[in-house]
């Protein structure tokens, strides 16, 4: 117990790097997406910090885990993810979005470590479909971990994907739902509301698990019970605060997607140290 006690605080320090990363990345006056990086940076931590398998040296390495990034525009989450984890240069982060860099925007082929490009939204979870369906074809144990945004169930592929995979029980298929209630110009509830979401997964076959998306506790015994299930995928809803740690930014819509002046930048690294 007091050494799961001890791995969880790590973890729980971890993510506290993700989010300090995500700021250096934005840097100051120029655009990014700090709430929907924030909401889910004890997700990816538990995931590459965790549950995944992978090989920072050898990215292709067979044996890997698979995750991609549905909710493709906090790919500075994933950078920082990968960064941490020896993909690449931690140093390489401020230089998000230069042209021709090998950190773009979205998701891109072009990072190690990255496994489809994303951004267009809806996508992410057809794609991961697809490739633990290959995965299954070739009797391999690998899992597929795909991260979909709550905004983002607003996307009707999101729906035939959810379907297929029930139908195909994927059970090497794990959709993480980042629930944090905002989308990029407003409360869900207020624009095309995606809520009853655990019900809806429930009712096209899945397996759900619902968290607190900031207990790292729950959310790796939510990663562990996913890999126990057999005959369906495994959708874990994620509740979560968008902004989280960034006490000006929680439950901003306006942060979704903003540049961050330098006192705020100051005050938001302050406040993750
Ligand atoms: C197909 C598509 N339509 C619109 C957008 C623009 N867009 C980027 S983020 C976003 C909101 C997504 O909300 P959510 O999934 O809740 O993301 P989060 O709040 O977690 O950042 C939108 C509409 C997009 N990237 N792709």
């Amino acid at each position: 117990m007091i050494e799961n006690r001890e791995r969880i605080s790590e973890l729980e320090s971890k993510a506290k790097i993700l989010r300090q990363d995500v700021i250096k990345c934005i840097g100051v006056g120029v655009a990014g997406h700090v709430g929907g990086s924030c909401s889910a940076a004890d997700l990816v931590t538990a995931l590459y910090f965790y549950k995944m398998k992978y090989d920072p040296k050898n990215p292709h390495w067979e044996g890997r885990d698979y995750f991609l990034l549905s909710k493709g525009h906090v790919a500075i989450l994933q950078y920082a993810a990968l960064a941490e984890a020896g993909f690449f240069p931690v140093e390489d982060l401020p230089r998000c979005k230069e042209v021709g860099f090998h950190l773009q925007g979205h998701p891109h082929l072009s990072t190690p470590g990255v496994e489809v490009g994303t951004g267009s939204l809806g996508q992410g979870l057809s794609l991961g479909l697809g490739m633990a369906i290959g995965l299954k074809l070739d009797d391999k144990p690998n899992r597929v971990y795909v991260l979909v945004g709550d905004g983002e169930q607003n996307e009707g592929q999101i729906w035939e994907a959810a379907m297929a995979a029930a139908a195909k029980q994927m059970d090497n298929l794990c959709a993480i739902i980042d629930n944090n209630t905002l989308q990029a110009q407003g409360p869900i509830a207020e624009r095309l509301p995606s809520e009853p979401i655990a019900e809806k997964w429930k009712a096209f076959g899945w397996n759900v698990i619902e968290i607190d998306g900031h207990n790292m506790e729950e959310i790796i015994t939510a990663l562990d019970q996913a890999e126990t299930i057999k005959g369906k995928p495994t959708a874990i809803i994620a509740h979560t605060v968008k902004g989280k740690g960034i006490s000006f930014a929680e439950n901003v819509t306006g942060f979704h997607n903003r540049a961050l002046t330098q006192e705020e930048y100051d005050r938001a690294l302050a406040e993750l140290a």
